[in-house]
């Protein structure tokens, strides 16, 4: 069982995960998203209540540092499997959920182990660089702006377009289920915020406004549990410019209608080093915003 008062390695997330499959197995299976360099998995599980339904994609740490990342998605799958609460029960039986905690594991391990402010994967690149960013390696304006082409930079983009087996195996498993989407969640820490594709420009796509009014309703549901503060916007407009982002190619490869990207807890005390007594309020008060996101996704269509 996991605790919500600690950071958790791969090993007991992995092992938490199969936990999970085997106490719900009519309504939970063991996924694989794709794999690792190192030659690891991308686990992860579908819960399902039955077929037919739209889908909800959750993608957390694909920056190994941002641990809170993993943390919230691990709650999400907790409460849709666990709470009695009726708006969760209606979102977990509403949708499709697939749910990937840890989609640069190499990367993850490696903060456990060697290095806490690791961000990359861990392929060698270089003689003396390691590793590549993989939220710009993603074939979407790949290395536009906002990225490097040095290997020994923390936002290096790698040599080409989904060069990184991470990106590019996890992009496949998105393409066989995109139909099915309706909403995309890709979680990061930190700034508390609420971004919206594109990262290399600030001109709206189609349903841009519906996603920023969904969006907003749901960073005010966000605040109301403990007064947080999320800011909501277009990633080029309330950060920096950006391209090679997952939620940018899954908005525009696979028109995913609602996508989003989570700047978790907190707005820079901690930083990465969020403390673990704020891993339980940071995770219901988000918990809280993806119920309402659902409610609207719901009616949206
Ligand atoms: O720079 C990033 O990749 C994200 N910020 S972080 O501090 N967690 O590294 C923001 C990504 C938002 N952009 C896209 N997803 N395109
Ligand atoms: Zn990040």
């Amino acid at each position: 069982s996991m605790g919500w008062d600690a950071y958790y390695n791969l090993n007991d997330i992995n092992n938490w995960l199969d936990d999970l499959v085997a106490t719900y197995p009519r309504i939970v299976t063991s996924i694989i998203g794709g794999s690792t360099y190192e030659g690891r998995q991308i686990k992860g599980i579908k819960i399902s209540h039955g077929s037919g339904r739209k889908a909800v994609f959750l993608e957390g740490g694909i920056h190994a540092r941002e641990w809170i990342s993993p943390a919230t998605v691990n709650f999400i799958a907790h409460e849709l499997l666990t709470s009695n609460e009726t708006d969760t029960v209606a979102a977990a039986r509403d949708f499709d959920w697939y749910i990937f905690p840890v989609t640069n594991p190499d990367g993850y391990v490696w903060t456990f182990e060697n290095e806490r402010m690791w961000r990359k994967n861990r392929r060698p690149v270089a003689f003396n660089a390691i590793g590549i960013d993989l939220n710009r390696n993603w074939n979407n304006n790949w290395l536009r702006i906002g990225a490097s082409a040095q290997p020994i930079s923390d936002s290096y983009a790698g040599p080409g377009p989904f060069s990184e087996i991470e990106t590019r195996t996890l992009s496949e498993y998105l393409r066989g289920i995109a139909d099915q989407l309706e909403l995309y969640l890709s979680f990061h820490s930190y700034s508390e915020l609420l971004l919206l594709p594109f990262g290399n420009t600030t001109v709206p796509y189609a349903n841009y406004n519906d996603a920023l009014n969904i969006g907003r309703r749901a960073m005010g549901a966000l605040s109301v549990r403990y007064g947080t503060s999320y800011s909501v916007g277009n990633i080029a407009e309330i950060i920096y410019a950006a391209t090679g982002g997952s939620i940018d190619w899954v908005k525009d490869h696979l028109k995913v209608p609602l996508v989003y990207c989570y700047e978790l807890r907190d707005k820079g005390q901690f930083g990465f080093m969020l403390p673990e007594d704020q891993i339980l309020p940071n995770n219901q008060e988000v918990m809280d915003s993806v119920l309402d996101l659902i409610h609207q996704a719901k009616r949206f269509g």
